[in-house]
């Protein structure tokens, strides 16, 4: 009976909730039934949703996929020992240093996720007490930080049992799925004016943080300088003379990165790009920069264009869900959702800044000789600096939007350094790198391995108090900005 239950969900979790396209697709589907909405309309919202999500993973697997390997090739080209700051690389060290270490294999991912998840419901549903607002679907993620969270607990507590790993997991992650995406709720329903998301990623404390410094920078300046508005968003900029062309924001993405990759091609040549593949023999290498360059404005329009397709649909159709089975409830989704809203810009400036910041952080670790030296991988370099440009533009306009992925970028690199070589990953050859990864869970590691299972305690204790400070702030806007936006932007928002 137990197997038989543990095969149902095993299939429902590696088919629906470990695939956020028909995760998402599928909460559209039970919202609008939810909203009694005719049959065909429940299907075609189900089909668009699912489509918009999958033109979504187009787009941000196409970035992925083209740009990770120019930036890992430069550890080949100069025959680094170097640790990738990247998700999947996070994940495949993990698994390859767990025995070795350890003596492990962890197989209950599933049933993590199941734990999880029913705990993020049920957290959110009792909102009352708990103050918690969305609902973590960003599936292929959370087995990411699973398998980090796991070499963390072993790290913390070498003889745990699997039954105590699995409960302190359940827990711990559980707790920072649903307190860091419920961090996002408000900043995020004014970004996109109502859409109905927060966001469910990997860097959500660092989004929170710097969108509040954006936000208390912006003031400081203005009281400075009382008449004037002086933090302009990057959208308000209208540049003049031959520099308006970046007013265009495909242009000034494909100019950007023209000169952002072209560089970084130079600096691994054609006999290098030919040597490992990237290109052909006798092709031309002009031409080779400027395709794989444009290819990044491609991308990111097929991003955008993949968010407008299900937003919508999302929006409307939770409605559904909120009024009914989980009041007060937004979805968390993917940190790419929020590329589609606020300044296209800002994801450009973002990416830019955060190398900036990663790459003198390197050069740095590199001066000091550091024991772990870093090749920044694609992932934390782009969704991450990204999106914090984009609340950071949104709430302190553009110098924000410079300044904080620069930070991020340093806080980045030298952050995942640090603690993937005290915690033993580093010498596997990846690390998860995500801001929060570099942040939030070593200090949380610090608590566990100086307070032992106290310390389990207090990062979850600790964890469950963010959100009763965050309702202490505004009590009678901290619900209405989900339940009903337009009368909260009325009511709270006066510019
Ligand atoms: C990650 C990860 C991805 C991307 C994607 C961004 O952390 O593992 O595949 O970011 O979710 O859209």
């Amino acid at each position: 009976m137990g197997d038989f239950l543990l095969s149902i969900w095993t299939y429902f979790a590696t088919n629906i909730l470990t695939q956020p396209a028909y995760l998402i697709g599928f909460i559209v589907l039970l919202g609008y039934i939810l909203l009694k909405r005719p049959i065909y309309e429940c299907i075609a919202g189900f089909l668009k949703a699912t489509v918009g999500y999958f033109i979504l993973s187009v787009g941000s697997g196409g970035l992925v996929n083209n740009f990770r390997p120019i930036l890992v090739g430069l550890k080949e080209r100069f025959n680094l020992d170097a640790m990738v700051t990247d998700p999947y690389f996070g994940q495949n060290a993990v698994d390859a240093g767990l025995m070795k270490t350890f003596g492990r294999t962890f197989g209950d991912v599933m049933i993590l996720l199941l734990i999880a998840f029913i705990m993020n419901i049920l957290l959110v549903r009792f909102q009352k007490y708990t103050k918690l607002r969305s609902v973590f679907t960003t599936g292929n993620v959370q087995i990411q930080q699973a398998a980090t969270a796991f070499w963390i607990l072993l790290f913390c507590f070498p003889d745990l049992g699997r039954v105590e790993v699995l409960v302190f997991m359940g827990l711990i992650l559980g707790c920072y799925w649903a307190v860091a995406s419920n961090l996002t709720v408000g900043i995020a329903q004014e970004l996109t004016e109502g859409a109905g998301f927060a966001v469910a990623h990997q860097q959500m404390f660092g989004i929170f943080i710097f969108a509040k410094l954006a936000e208390f920078m912006k003031k400081r300046d203005e009281r400075k300088n009382k008449s004037e508005k002086i933090d302009k968003k990057l959208e308000d900029i209208e540049l003049p003379g031959f520099l308006s062309i970046f007013n265009e924001n495909m242009v000034a993405t494909s100019l950007l990165m023209l000169f952002f990759f072209g560089i970084i091609l130079l600096v691994l040549g054609k006999d290098y790009l030919i040597q490992a593949e990237f290109m052909v023999e006798g092709q031309s290498f002009l031409f080779y920069i400027l395709t794989t360059s444009l290819n990044f404005a491609v991308y990111l329009a097929i991003l955008q264009l993949g968010v407008r397709t299900f937003v919508d649909e999302l929006t409307q159709s939770f409605q559904g869900i909120s009024n009914t089975i989980l009041p007060g409830a937004v979805p968390g989704i993917d940190v790419a959702a929020t590329f589609g809203f606020g300044s296209p810009n800002a994801v450009t400036i973002g990416f830019l800044f955060g190398a900036l910041g990663q790459f003198l952080m390197i050069g740095l670790l590199i001066l000091l000789k550091s024991p772990t030296i870093v090749i920044a991988g694609f992932i934390p370099l782009f969704f991450d600096n990204a999106v914090i440009a984009v609340f950071a533009n949104n709430r302190g306009g553009f110098k924000a939007a410079c300044l904080f992925p620069f930070l991020s970028g340093i806080i980045q690199v030298g952050g995942s350094a640090l603690f993937a070589t005290w915690i033993g990953l580093s010498q596997f050859g990846g690390y998860l790198g995500m801001f929060d990864w570099a942040t939030a869970w070593p200090l949380f590691t610090v608590i566990m391995k100086v307070l032992g299972y106290v310390g389990v305690a207090v990062v979850v204790i600790g964890l469950l108090i963010i959100p009763q400070l965050q309702y202490r702030k505004n009590p009678e806007g901290y619900f209405m900005i989900v339940d009903d936006y337009e009368q909260y932007a009325e009511k709270f928002l006066n510019d």
